[in-house]
């Protein structure tokens, strides 16, 4: 299976554009503010959510390397699933339909090993980068996580004439440290009742160097990263197949610092909102319309606006944003089908199916909770 013929005559062009797309710069993270003696701090904001109001720009923890989740272009820009969520809870919290990069929100690339630390640091407000909410991130991580955004499953990359998993016994397989996908690993092979050794490496322009010179014989991750990855690297090393063997369970799922409740509600109800817009109808092209003069009770109770023309608006929800938070973030980056199908969907490069995140009403696990 070692030692494979590589195609290098456009080794130079697509490692250029996946090594530049993957670079990013170290991190360094600050050990999190603690206070003076315990003396209290009157003009120190109560939460994180006011503290991000008067500084008036979003900050997002995420990633530039996973094409379609959040990925740097050619020209600098980085753009993908999880960034739009980004920019949609922007949106809703500075009540505008097109905030702008730099000046409403920050984009700030950092890697799976140290997203937590540098969560806790403050070096973000929240991580939205295609991060599996597990118990132990939850508890020793000091992460809350808020509404699963993409419900993903672990993946095996191979050269296509690997035909199923049994083929890898023995074999060295890549993996990004610091991910759930690591420990993961462990665990299908042994279940599978298959040697293995992992060659744990920091990102994906690590691994795919390690890869291309053959120092693993496969590539694990979420199936989502490895689908947007597969065409890109194959067009360095020959023909790649995701195997159909699903490792694990992984709900990708933006989290912010546990213990700001009024924060974390936010990220939630921003990120509900947008599912609930794609159940309701109501989409990037329709919202100004349905914020108007809304079809039914349930899109005026989304978008914050009366039913009839003489009625108060009839959901108090109590969140500290506006009653119009919604009517922002959708006219932003639209409901979360598009947000999908702009990056994900068949119609793009990636290709995927909705599959598990199909809305609950056609067989899937995406169920907004409802305003009310
Ligand atoms: N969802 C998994 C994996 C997240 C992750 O970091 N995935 C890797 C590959 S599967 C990644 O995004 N690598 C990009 C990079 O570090 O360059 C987790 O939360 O641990």
């Amino acid at each position: 299976m070692r030692g494979r013929i590589w195609k290098v005559a456009t080794f130079a062009a697509v490692f250029a554009l996946v090594l530049g797309a993957c670079t990013r710069e170290e991190t360094q993270p600050e050990p999190a503010p603690t206070g003076t003696n315990g003396q209290a701090q009157p003009e120190a904001p109560a939460s994180l959510l006011d503290e991000i109001l008067e500084r008036g720009t979003l900050r997002c923890g995420i990633n530039n390397t996973v094409p379609g989740f959040g990925f740097e272009t050619t020209g600098g820009q980085i753009e993908g699933f999880d960034i739009d969520h980004c920019v949609a809870i922007a949106a809703a919290l500075f009540g505008t339909d097109s905030p702008e990069e730099g000046t409403h929100y920050e984009l700030i690339p950092i890697d799976a090993d140290t997203r937590f630390s540098a969560l806790r640091a403050g070096e973000f407000d929240v991580l939205v980068r295609n991060t599996t909410w597990t118990s132990s991130r939850e508890g020793t991580e000091g992460v809350q996580f808020t509404k699963t955004n993409f419900f993903d499953g672990q993946a095996m990359l191979v050269p296509a004439e690997v035909g199923a998993i049994d083929d890898l016994d023995g074999a060295v397989i890549c993996v990004t440290a610091g991910t759930t996908t690591e420990l993961n690993l462990a665990d299908y092979f042994q279940e599978q009742g298959l040697d293995f050794e992992p060659l744990a490496l920091e990102d994906y322009d690590q691994i795919f160097t390690a890869f291309r010179r053959d120092r693993c014989d496969a590539v694990t991750g979420d199936r989502s990263a490895l689908a947007g990855l597969a065409p890109i690297w194959a067009e360095d090393v020959g023909e790649l197949t995701i195997l159909e063997d699903v490792m694990s369970k992984e709900p990708l799922t933006p989290g912010v610092l546990e213990g700001d409740a009024d924060w974390a509600d936010v990220v939630f109800w921003v990120t509900n909102g947008l599912v609930l817009a794609e159940e309701l109808g109501v989409t990037q092209d329709n919202v100004a319309d349905e914020a108007e003069d809304p079809s039914t009770p349930g899109i005026a109770a989304l978008l914050g606006a009366p039913f009839a023309e003489d009625e108060e608006v009839n959901v108090a929800h109590g969140l500290e944003l506006e009653d119009t938070f919604m009517q922002n973030a959708i006219a932003a980056v639209g409901n979360y089908g598009e947000i999908f199908d702009r990056h994900l969907g068949p119609d793009t490069d990636i290709g995927l199916e909705r599959g598990l995140n199909a809305l609950w009403t056609d067989g899937g696990l995406q169920y907004a909770i409802p305003f009310r």
